[in-house]
């Protein structure tokens, strides 16, 4: 029997952009996703926009329910920047009436809500300002966070500042999935430090609040770095890999620095972030309380083609690598490693002084799900709930081997509006029938992870 601790958190992670749709009513302004669907539909999968994700803003009741009937006790979502303070400034009452009845919902109904302020949802007055590459973003950013917590703080407790900060840097400024999809490295270091920056100061503002009694993280996507082999150009690539995708955003987090080394590359490549004299020490006195790991697949690298210099891209330190031996998920392409878990676990043992984490985000995307429905209409997901079981047999040897990890979150509850993919990768313990009004149907999942949470584990 695989047993997990006691209290330990059984719950899945969404967001507001990925499920509340509703995203042009009660006040709330355009986020870039909006705009762009706007520009662009036929970017979208099947032109599936954000205004219609899962509808609910007009369903969390039923979600919550449903949530409360499988046993799960907690629930990670985030609050739309755009619908609470819609032009950065003014705060939106139904935005507050609506957070409040949602999370107040979950607490009735003993799930904890975690809540997350940013999941990739850059609100466009702040675009045309220049987003995240300007400075006044980690300004307006820390107001932001301060009106959450003044709003919510009595009822949360834990919070977090990003989900994936490094999604919206290389999607956005080293590739084409976000937007405003350019591609400049330069442009993308700017973006990381002031994202970083202005997670530090909502992390300030958070220790300066009167309900500061509860705990603040960040979410960071932490797949483990995996050299081709032990050659030293594998190892030194495979060390580039980690301290640009990893360390970057863990050392900051949990140290309050960037890795020494990172600086010293950047500044010789004159790729150096534009800073100021005192960023130094709100990075230092703004650490977190606690890690959210999102984890799907390892990151396997080996070395460049050819080693240029000065750097003009990440691809000039390191190359992905096509392990033959991997075992794949053929409906979403990702590899399947269970290991990483327990890989992940040991290295924040190791090197963060085994910082309190949990596993925010986990999960197995399959497209044309409908494929493995039953006559009765339940969609079959043994795959996925093989995926899920052996992800845990790999937390809980960690956790035996004494990693504080307190929590368990599957991606996601019901199925959800997935950016450019829009409802293709079907992720939940839910299908959500687009045509039949949002329709809830639970997957032999759902059954089957009600059954782990109510023995607080599995045979
Ligand atoms: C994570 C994001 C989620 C979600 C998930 C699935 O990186 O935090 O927002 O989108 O990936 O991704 P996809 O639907 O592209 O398979």
């Amino acid at each position: 029997m695989y047993t997990f601790p006691k209290n330990f958190l059984w719950g899945a992670a969404a967001s507001a952009p990925q499920t509340e749709g509703a995203a042009s009513v009660d006040g709330k302004s355009p986020s870039t996703w909006d705009k762009w669907f706007e520009m662009e539909p036929d970017l979208f999968f099947d032109h599936v926009g954000p205004e219609h994700t899962s509808n609910t803003y007009y369903q969390y009741k039923e979600d919550v329910a449903n949530m409360k009937a499988m046993g799960m006790n907690s629930f990670r979502t985030s609050i739309a920047w755009t619908r609470l303070l819609p032009d950065g400034k003014t705060l939106n009452a139904q935005a507050v009436t609506f957070y409040r009845a949602y999370f107040q919902e979950m607490i009735d109904n003993g799930v904890e809500p975690i809540i997350n302020l940013f999941h990739f949802d850059m609100p466009w007055w702040l675009m045309e300002k220049g987003g995240w590459e300007a400075r006044e973003s980690t300004d307006h950013f820390a107001f932001y966070a301060k009106t959450a917590f003044d709003c919510f703080g009595d009822i949360i407790k834990k919070w977090a500042t990003f989900n994936e900060p490094l999604v919206h840097i290389e999607c956005g400024y080293m590739g084409d999935a976000h937007w405003p999809k350019v591609h400049d490295v330069k442009r993308a270091i700017q973006v990381a430090y002031h994202t970083l920056l202005a997670h530090a100061k909502a992390v300030k503002e958070y220790r300066n609040n009167q309900y500061n009694d509860g705990q603040i993280s960040i979410i960071l996507n932490l797949s483990p770095v995996y050299p081709k082999s032990q050659e030293k150009e594998d190892l030194e690539a495979a060390n580039w890999a980690d301290m640009l995708y990893i360390r970057s955003f863990l050392d900051c987090a949990v140290k309050g620095e960037f890795p020494h080394e990172l600086v010293s590359i950047l500044k010789d490549a004159q790729l150096s972030p534009t800073t100021e004299a005192n960023d130094k020490h709100i990075f230092k006195e703004n650490t977190v309380d606690f890690i959210g790991c999102n984890y799907y697949q390892p990151l396997r690298v080996q070395a460049p083609q050819s080693k240029k210099r000065p750097i003009t891209s990440p691809r000039d330190l390191f190359r992905g690598y096509d392990w033959p031996e991997k075992r794949i998920n053929p409906h979403r392409g990702w590899e399947i490693y269970p290991q990483g878990i327990y890989d992940i676990a040991m290295r924040l043992k190791e090197s963060y002084h085994n910082i309190p984490w949990f596993i925010s985000e986990n999960g197995m995307g399959v497209s044309e799900e409908t494929h493995y429905m039953d006559p009765q209409g339940i969609v079959q997901d043994t795959y996925r709930i093989e995926f899920v079981a052996d992800h845990l047999k790999a937390l809980h040897l960690a956790i035996e081997e004494g990693s504080p990890c307190f929590g368990y979150h599957m991606w996601t509850f019901t199925d959800c509006w997935s950016w450019l993919n829009a409802y293709k990768n079907r992720y939940g313990y839910y299908r959500i029938d687009l045509d039949k009004d949002y329709a809830r149907t639970p997957k032999a999942s759902r059954f089957w992870m009600a059954d782990v949470i109510k023995q607080n584990g599995f045979e």
